[in-house]
């Protein structure tokens, strides 16, 4: 059954459970809020739903019940090949179920068929300065799609609100399909020699955002195929989902609100993180005259970063308390195909020293590294060298989960955000009082 049929079927089922859930339970406190969460970032608040996918502070992330390994082990391949391939991890985050080899070739094909660029856009990103970082280019490059918006065309017609879900699906079928060409491109004219090169019929998304960009070698196709599935979706918390489910609920479109949530992505204590440890790891480097440094040197320079007020790029998370299981399955993918690598070994080396210090250190209250600590190693080995591109890779990503998400946001009809904020006056008078 094609997707959007398959999704037409279930969107009457879950609007009728959770307006029974709500009926019946609404009433019901699953989480307070202390003063400490209100400056805190309202860590751990459960005031949201988010379908797509639940994250275990010692586990990890489950997309639609399946864990990490799972999802690797259960999702179709490319022939011939062993990682999952992205589009199939679309189909479980939109539906909940496994999609069979045939699902996930229509949605391939589906992909292929609407990944043409309107020539506007390339005219938008032409004018932009070459050294304009490639996030910023990315964000513009999304929000130069925006004109050709369908939901915001029905919404203008008046279409009821229980239809907003199917503009909203090919809104977001038009977008993924032409990110991968967008962001090839930022790369090609940021860092190569400007030529756009054509998407290839016979390839799947991961294989053809990476024909793109001008690598074709099919260990890297692997590695980004395998690396669009673990940067898609990690619950609804985090800065770049949360962003673009709040910009949504003003019921603004798919294009306004992905754009809003890739400015998110694109800080330092979130998506950024992956270009700052190479960074970090390579002025290190650099330091000790391009040698690869001792553990006890590399323990020093640690410790350097954490006393002059700095993090550790690429460790701790805001909700997982053991080493996530993102880093291990892009670990395993370097001991497979580059077990010998230098700066591979580096990052080993960092995972062998950096918790222990980050415990002794005392703050973190994770100290084991989160995805961002070993993708752009990874990224390194196959070429990809200019590593101020790396948040765009995660953002190609990331758009799989927010949009399916998106989606499912109109289809339940979910209300526009709106958290009570207070002041330190009210807060100081209101404890008084308690
Ligand atoms: N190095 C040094 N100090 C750290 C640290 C790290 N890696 N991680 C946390 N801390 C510090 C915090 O800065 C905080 O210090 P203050 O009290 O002085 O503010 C203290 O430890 C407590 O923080 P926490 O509760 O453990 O962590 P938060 O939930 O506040 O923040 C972060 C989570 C991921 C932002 C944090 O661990 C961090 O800054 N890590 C480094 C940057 C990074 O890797 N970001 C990517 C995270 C994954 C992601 O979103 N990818 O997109």
């Amino acid at each position: 059954m094609p997707l959007k049929e398959k999704l037409a079927k279930k969107i009457p089922i879950l609007r009728e459970e959770v307006k029974s859930l709500v009926k019946e339970h609404g009433q019901k406190v699953i989480s307070q809020a202390t003063v400490e969460q209100a400056y805190g970032g309202m860590r751990g608040i459960k005031s949201m739903v988010w379908e797509t996918s639940l994250l275990d502070p010692n586990e990890g992330i489950r997309f639609r019940g399946y864990n990490i390994p799972e999802v690797r082990e259960k999702l179709p391949k490319a022939p011939g090949g062993e990682e999952p391939l992205p589009e199939g991890l679309f189909w479980l985050l939109l539906t909940g179920e496994l999609p069979t080899e045939n699902d996930v070739k229509e949605v391939t094909k589906e992909w292929q068929t609407r990944g043409k660029v309107p020539a506007s856009t390339w005219k938008i990103l032409d004018s932009l300065p070459k050294k304009m970082h490639p996030m910023t280019q990315f964000s513009i490059g999304i929000m130069s799609l925006q004109p050709t918006s369908l939901y915001q065309q029905k919404y203008n017609e008046g279409i009821p609100k229980k239809d907003y879900w199917d503009p909203m699906y090919e809104d977001v079928m038009n977008l993924l399909a032409q990110l991968p060409a967008i962001a090839a491109y930022i790369y090609r004219r940021s860092y190569k020699n400007g030529k756009r090169i054509t998407p290839s019929k016979k390839l799947d998304w991961g294989a053809n955002f990476s024909h793109m960009m001008g690598i074709d070698d099919p260990e890297y196709y692997e590695l980004m195929r395998l690396y669009l599935v673990l940067h898609s979706d990690h619950e609804g918390g985090n800065v770049s989902a949360h962003t673009t489910h709040l910009v949504g609920s003003a019921l603004s479109d798919a294009f306004y609100s992905l754009s809003a949530g890739m400015n998110g992505l694109a800080g330092p204590l979130h998506g950024l993180a992956n270009q700052e440890v190479l960074r970090w790891i390579q002025n290190l480097m650099k330091k000790l005259g391009g040698r690869v440094p001792t553990k006890e040197e590399l323990s020093k320079a640690l410790w350097d970063t954490l006393n002059s007020g700095q993090v550790i790029p690429g460790y701790g998370h805001a909700v997982l308390r053991k080493t996530d299981p993102r880093y291990v399955a892009q670990r395993e993918f370097a001991l497979k195909h580059m077990p010998k690598d230098e700066l591979f070994q580096l990052v080993a080396m960092v995972y062998e020293v950096a918790p222990d210090i980050l415990m002794k250190h005392g703050k973190a209250k994770n100290p084991w590294p989160n995805v961002d600590a070993h993708s752009g190693v990874l990224q390194w080995y196959y070429g990809v060298r200019e590593y101020d591109f790396y948040t765009v890779l995660f953002g190609v990503s990331r758009a799989m989960g927010v949009l399916a998400q998106l989606i499912w946001d109109r289809a339940l009809g979910l209300s526009i955000e709106r958290p009570k904020s207070v002041t330190t006056e009210w807060l100081k008078q209101e404890v008084t009082k308690m």
